[in-house]
């Protein structure tokens, strides 16, 4: 809801985005709204000479309507602190993320930021991977190797219903920022019990861009929940 959303971005900023924090990754989704709704509240002083990156088109959207800098990777590879959402994050701090098809930029960030740390409502606070999540591991692949990597799954990797990522406000498939396609790719709880196992399976594929699975990555996730409480996981 969205409350527990604000509640945890909120927290998040303020034990983390310290003021000497120049360099600032944005993820996407609608949690991170929330986290540049508090980073702004710090104040024009405190953000004149930050710069801020973008994981995609929404992300850069947020920025620029936020009224913050617009930062280029390019000339930040080195970034302070990334933020970010998740749809699901288990016990080990791993998470499937992918959702809103932008986690490649976002594993990029991610990887790129000495710290990184997640923001999420209740929902996404779970013991296993595929607890809640029922739409399986989003995998970014190029569109010239999608029947392949799609035949991988089916036959090689015993994942029958891994699926082809069709859009709802456009006809055909899902195109990501960067012209590539999403598999969605749903594997039993048994499996999601051992999530970097699979994302280096997947991440093997000739023609998989990346998997929006992200393990030992974030050093915190922030969960708000319907109380009113902040669930903190580290
Ligand atoms: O796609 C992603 O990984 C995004 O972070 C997104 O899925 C997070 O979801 P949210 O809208 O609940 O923040």
């Amino acid at each position: 809801s969205m409350k527990a959303k604000q509640l945890a971005a909120w927290t998040a900023v303020d034990q983390h985005v310290h003021p000497e924090y120049r360099v600032i990754g944005i993820g996407s989704g609608s949690t991170v709204p929330y986290v540049v709704e508090r980073i702004v509240s710090q104040g024009a002083e405190a953000n004149k000479n930050r710069v801020f990156i973008p994981t995609g088109f929404q992300s850069k959207e947020l920025i620029v309507s936020s009224g913050l800098t617009l930062g280029d990777v390019d000339q930040y590879p080195t970034i302070d602190i990334t933020l970010d959402g998740a749809d699901e994050v288990d016990t080990q701090l791993n998470c499937i993320k992918g959702g809103g098809a932008c986690h490649l930029r976002e594993k990029v960030l991610a990887e790129a930021a000495t710290t990184f740390i997640l923001v999420a409502d209740y929902r996404k606070n779970v013991e296993y991977l595929g607890t809640n999540f029922k739409a399986g591991v989003p995998i970014e692949v190029v569109p010239f190797a999608y029947a392949k990597v799609l035949q991988n799954l089916h036959q090689v990797l015993n994942c029958p219903k891994a699926s082809l990522r069709m859009a709802v406000a456009k006809a055909g498939q899902v195109v990501t920022d960067n012209g590539n396609f999403i598999i969605d790719a749903p594997f039993e709880s048994e499996r999601m019990k051992e999530p970097y196992t699979i994302m280096a399976q997947i991440k093997m594929l000739t023609g998989v861009v990346e998997v929006g699975l992200f393990c030992h990555m974030a050093r915190a996730a922030y969960f708000g929940n319907q109380d009113g409480s902040v669930t903190i996981k580290w």
